[in-house]
C-alpha cells in the first residue's frame, strides 16, 4: 500500500485533533506516537479486512499458533517499514519537526514473553504474514507483561511492567466475539437417544473477550492476525443472584479471581496458587480459541469432520496442550462425533514443538488439582491415557515398565508433554542436535513408536525487524552491494561473499559498525553516565539468566583477565567492553544473585583506574526486544556458551550472526548449524562436545573441586565469592560457591574455563588482524540467510501444517 507524504501530514495532524484536540507543537511525544501509530492501524485496516475475506473466501487451509507468550516488542516502526512507508513518514514527520526515532521511544514494548519461546512465535508470525501464509496467533492479553527490572544496589528488583497504562493503540476488542470458558463444577452422565452425554454443571463462567492485533506482511497487502484473550465476569444475571442473596463480597471476590487469569504473564509458580492459575491461564485461552476456531469454520459451512484438512493447530511447547482435550472434548461432546473419528481429527489438526530438556519445564500437573479445576478435560485426559496404554500393551506386552514411563497420567500427575506427543501428528525440536537429544534421549520410547511423527525444524528470526529495523546503515550498505533480492530471498545474503576479502567493502562494514558502536555507547553515557570506548571490543551476552547460560563462566573470565592485569598492566589485549543484559526469574536466587555479582564485579573492573581502562563491564537494566535491537547491531563478539546439550537452539546467536558479530560458542545447539555456514575459520568454538556432557551426566566422574583446586586461577576467582575481595560481605555469593563447589558445577563451568579462556585469547588476536576480523563479519552476514525464519516457517507450512501461500492480488 503506498501513502504519499502530504496525506500522512494531514492524517496524522486530524488524529492529534481528534484524539487529543492537540496541536502538533503542544502534543507530548506520547501523545504524537498514539496519532502516529493509530494512522498507521488505519492504513492497515482495509487490509486486514480483504485478508480475512480473501482466506475465507478461497477456503484456505489456516494455522493457529497457540503460545502462552508472544514477545512482540514494538510495533510502529515494524509495521510502516512492513506496509512500505517508511521515507514518507520520516519526511512528514520532517516537515512537522518531529523525529521519527523519537515517537517509536515513546511505545511501550509489548512484553507478553519471556525469552526466546516468545521471541519466536513474534518472528514466526511477521514471516507467515510475509509469506501469505494464512497464519494467525492465539494467546492472553496480560494486564502485565514479564516485570521491568530495576538494578537497585546491585540487585535486580521486579517492578509490575504496566505496558497498558497508555492503551494499546494497536489492538480491536472484539466483544461480539467473546465466549465462554468454564472452571470448576460437577460432570453428570446420563443418558439421550441411546448415547452417553455428559452435563457440566455448577462451574464458575469465566467470559473470554479477545483483542485482535493486525500482523502486518513485508510489502505484500497481507495483514493477519493476533488474537489475545481478556479474561472479564459475566455480567449480568450472575452478579444480580449473588447481589440479591446479599453476598456482594462474593461477587466482588468472583470478580477478582476471574480477571487474575489475563492479569500477569507466568504468575510465580513456585506456590500452589500459581499452579492452579498457569493450570486456568493455559484452559482459558486454549478453550477460548478452540471455541473461535470451530466458529469460524462453521461459517465456512464445510462439515465438521473435515475440520483437519482446514484447520492447523499448533501447539508452541507443552503450555496449551491441553488443546488435545479440549478439542476431543468439543467434537465428541457437541459435536456429537464419535471417539475414534473425533481422534483422527484431533491427531491430524495439532502439531506440538518441544523447546526445552530441562526438567523444570516439562509441565506435570497434580491430579488432584486438574480435576477440580477442569472436571470434564480430566475425564477425557484419564480416556486419551487408557486407550494410549491399551495400545502399548498390545505393542510391548511384556514390557509394564515402558508402558508406566510414556503414560499420561502416572504417580498422581498428568504428563503435558506426553499428552501433546500422543494428540498431534508432528513432534519436533528447534535445532538438528536438539531434535537428535530428543529422539536418542529425553523422548526415545516416543520416537521408537511413533518414529514418522519427530521432525527437526530449525529456529529463525525475522530479517525484516532483525536486520532491516534494526539495522538500516548495514541493510543499506548490503542493498548497494548486492541489489535488494535478499530482501524476499535471505539467502542471496550469499553474494556478499565476493566481497567478504574486498578491502573496500571490509571498511564500509568496519564504518557501520563503529558507528552503531558510537550510539550504543552514547545510550550507555546517557543511561549510566559511563564511558566506553568504541574501539574497544563489544563482547556481548544478552538472554535470560539461567546456571545453564552460563553467564558465571563469562564472568570468570573477566575476574582473570582483571587479575592478570592488576599484575600486567601493560598486558598487550584489546581493550574489551563486556555488555550483559539478563533477567532472572523472580523466584530464582541463584540466578540472581549471578546478576549482583555481574554488578559487584563491574563496579570493582569499572573504578580501578590501575588497570587504565582496558576492561569495562556494563549490566544493562530491562533487557528487552527494544533494548536488543540497540545492543546487536554495535556487537563484536556473541556470546553463546551454554552448556553443551542444554540450550535448545538459541536465537540472539542468528541475529548476532546477521550483524556481523563473530561467535565465540559451544557446540549446542544452533551454534552447530552456525558453524555449519560460517566454516570453522569464521566461529570460535571451545567447550565440552555432546557425547563428553552426556557422559558425565551419565556416570559421573566430574569433580570441580579438582578443577578448582588444581588451576590456580580458578582457586583464585572462586575463592574470591567468599572470601570479602569483592568487598561484598562474605556470605553474599555463598551460593554461587556451594553449586559450584559443594554441588559439584552441575552446568561444567569449571570444566570448561580454561578452554573458554583460551577461545577468548583468539578472539582477542583475531580482532587484532583487523582484515581478518572484517572478512569474518562479512562471512557471517553473507550466511545468515538460512536463518531468517521465513525459511523456518516455508518448512513448517510444507512438513508440518500443509498451508500455502495465498496472497491477494
Ligand atoms: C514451565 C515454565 C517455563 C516457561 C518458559 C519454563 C521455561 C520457559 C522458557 C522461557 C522457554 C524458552 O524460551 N525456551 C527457549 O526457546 C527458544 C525458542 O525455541 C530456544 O531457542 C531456546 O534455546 C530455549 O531456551
Amino acid at each position: 500500500m503506498y501513502v504519499d507524504k502530504e496525506t500522512i501530514k494531514r492524517d496524522f495532524k486530524k488524529k492529534l485533533t481528534s484524539m487529543f484536540a492537540e496541536e502538533v507543537e503542544e502534543a507530548s511525544n506520547i501523545h504524537k506516537y498514539q496519532a502516529l501509530a493509530s494512522v498507521i492501524k488505519d492504513y492497515s485496516a482495509e487490509n486486514w479486512m480483504k485478508t480475512r475475506k480473501h482466506y475465507t473466501e478461497k477456503r484456505e487451509k489456516q494455522v493457529y499458533y497457540f503460545s502462552m507468550e508472544f514477545l512482540l516488542g514494538r510495533l510502529l516502526m515494524s509495521n510502516i517499514i512492513n506496509i512500505g512507508i517508511e521515507k514518507e513518514c520520516q519526511s512528514a514527520l520532517k516537515d512537522l519537526g518531529i523525529e521519527l526515532r523519537d515517537l517509536e521511544e515513546a511505545e511501550m514494548d509489548a512484553g507478553l514473553g519471556n525469552g526466546g519461546l516468545g521471541r519466536l512465535a513474534a518472528c514466526f508470525l511477521d514471516s507467515m504474514a510475509s509469506l501469505g501464509i494464512p497464519g494467525n496467533g492465539c494467546g492472553i492479553r496480560y494486564n502485565y507483561g514479564l516485570f521491568e527490572q530495576k538494578i537497585i544496589d546491585g540487585y535486580q528488583v521486579e517492578v509490575p511492567d504496566n505496558w497498558l497504562r497508555d492503551g494499546n493503540v494497536w489492538e480491536v476488542r472484539k466483544q461480539n466475539k467473546a465466549v465462554e470458558v468454564r472452571f470448576g463444577g460437577q460432570v453428570k452422565p446420563y443418558f439421550e437417544d441411546n448415547r452417553l452425554k455428559f452435563s457440566h454443571e455448577d462451574y464458575d463462567p469465566v467470559i473470554a473477550v479477545p483483542y485482535d492485533m493486525p500482523i502486518v506482511g513485508y510489502h505484500n497487502n497481507t495483514v493477519n492476525t493476533l488474537r489475545l484473550w481478556s479474561a472479564e465476569p459475566v455480567t449480568g444475571e450472575f452478579d444480580f443472584s449473588s447481589f440479591s442473596k446479599g453476598e456482594y463480597t462474593k461477587a466482588v471476590e468472583y470478580k477478582s479471581l476471574v480477571e487474575s487469569i489475563s492479569q500477569v504473564l507466568y504468575p510465580d509458580d513456585s506456590r500452589e496458587e500459581g499452579r492452579i492459575l498457569r493450570v486456568k491461564q493455559q484452559y482459558f485461552f486454549v478453550s477460548a480459541g478452540i471455541q473461535s476456531i470451530i466458529r469460524t469454520y462453521k461459517k465456512m459451512g464445510v462439515p465438521i469432520n473435515r475440520l483437519d484438512e482446514y484447520i492447523a493447530i499448533h501447539i508452541n511447547d507443552t503450555h496449551p496442550s491441553v488443546a488435545v482435550a479440549e478439542l476431543m472434548r468439543i467434537l465428541v461432546d457437541e459435536e456429537e462425533i464419535s471417539w475414534d473419528e473425533a481422534w483422527r481429527i484431533t491427531t491430524n489438526t495439532m502439531a506440538y514443538t518441544n523447546h526445552t530438556i530441562l526438567a523444570e519445564a516439562l509441565e506435570k500437573w497434580p491430579v488432584e488439582m486438574f480435576k477440580k479445576i477442569l472436571p470434564r478435560i480430566y475425564m477425557i485426559i484419564e480416556e486419551i491415557d487408557r486407550r494410549f496404554r491399551e495400545e502399548l500393551s498390545r505393542r510391548y506386552p511384556n514390557d509394564s515398565n515402558r508402558i508406566r514411563r510414556m503414560a499420561i497420567i502416572r504417580d498422581g500427575s498428568i504428563h503435558m508433554a506426553h499428552l501433546a506427543i500422543v494428540g498431534s501428528h508432528s513432534v519436533n525440536g528447534v535445532a538438528k542436535l536438539h531434535t537428535e537429544i530428543l529422539k536418542k534421549q529425553e523422548l526415545s520410547d516416543f520416537y521408537n513408536y511413533y518414529p514418522y511423527k519427530f521432525n527437526n525444524k530449525t529456529n529463525g528470526i525475522t530479517h525484516r525487524r532483525w536486520l532491516i529495523q534494526a539495522n538500516p546503515e548495514l541493510s543499506n550498505l548490503i542493498d548497494s552491494a548486492i541489489g535488494t533480492k535478499w530482501i524476499y530471498m535471505p539467502t542471496e545474503l550469499r553474494r556478499l561473499m565476493s566481497y567478504s576479502k574486498d578491502r573496500i567493502f571490509q571498511s564500509k562494514i568496519g564504518a557501520v559498525k563503529y558507528h552503531n558502536k558510537i550510539k550504543l555507547a552514547n545510550y550507555i553515557k546517557d543511561k549510566y553516565d559511563i564511558d566506553i570506548d568504541p574501539n574497544s571490543i563489544y563482547d556481548v551476552q544478552i538472554k535470560r539468566l539461567h546456571a545453564y547460560k552460563r553467564q558465571l563462566l563469562n564472568v570468570f573470565n573477566i575476574l582473570n583477565l582483571y587479575y592478570q592485569l592488576k599484575e600486567n598492566p601493560d598486558m598487550d589485549i584489546v581493550p574489551r567492553t563486556f555488555i550483559f543484559g539478563a533477567k532472572a526469574s523472580p523466584s530464582y536466587y541463584l540466578a540472581k544473585q549471578i546478576i549482583k555479582l555481574i554488578n559487584t564485579v563491574a563496579a570493582k573492573v569499572n573504578n580501578d583506574i590501575s588497570i587504565k581502562g582496558k576492561i569495562k563491564v556494563i549490566f544493562l537494566a530491562n533487557y528487552r526486544v527494544s533494548l536488543a535491537e540497540k545492543i546487536i547491531p554495535a556487537a563484536d563478539v556473541s556470546e553463546q556458551i551454554s552448556t553443551t546439550t542444554k540450550e535448545a537452539s538459541g536465537t540472539s546467536n542468528m541475529k548476532f550472526m546477521m550483524n556481523g558479530a563473530v561467535t565465540i560458542a559451544t557446540l549446542d545447539g544452533a551454534n552447530i548449524e552456525i558453524k555449519e555456514e560460517v566454516g570453522d575459520d569464521n566461529i570460535v568454538i571451545f567447550g565440552m562436545k555432546d557425547y563428553e556432557v552426556i557422559n558425565y551426566y551419565k556416570n559421573g566422574g566430574y569433580s570441580a573441586r579438582d578443577f578448582y583446586n588444581n588451576d590456580a586461577r580458578l582457586t583464585r576467582i572462586v575463592n574470591a565469592l567468599i572470601d570479602g575481595s569483592l568487598n561484598v560481605s562474605s556470605s553474599e555469593f555463598k551460593i554461587i560457591y556451594d553449586s559450584l563447589i559443594n554441588h559439584n558445577d552441575e552446568y561444567f563451568v569449571l570444566r570448561d574455563f580454561d578452554s573458554y579462556v583460551k577461545a577468548q585469547g583468539r578472539i582477542d588476536e583475531l580482532y587484532k588482524d583487523s582484515v581478518k576480523w572484517e572478512e569474518m563479519c562479512i562471512c557471517n552476514i553473507a550466511n545468515s540467510g538460512v536463518f531468517s525464519s521465513d525459511n523456518t516457517i516455508l518448512q513448517y507450512s510444507k512438513e508440518v501444517w500443509n498451508t500455502k501461500s495465498s496472497l491477494i492480488l
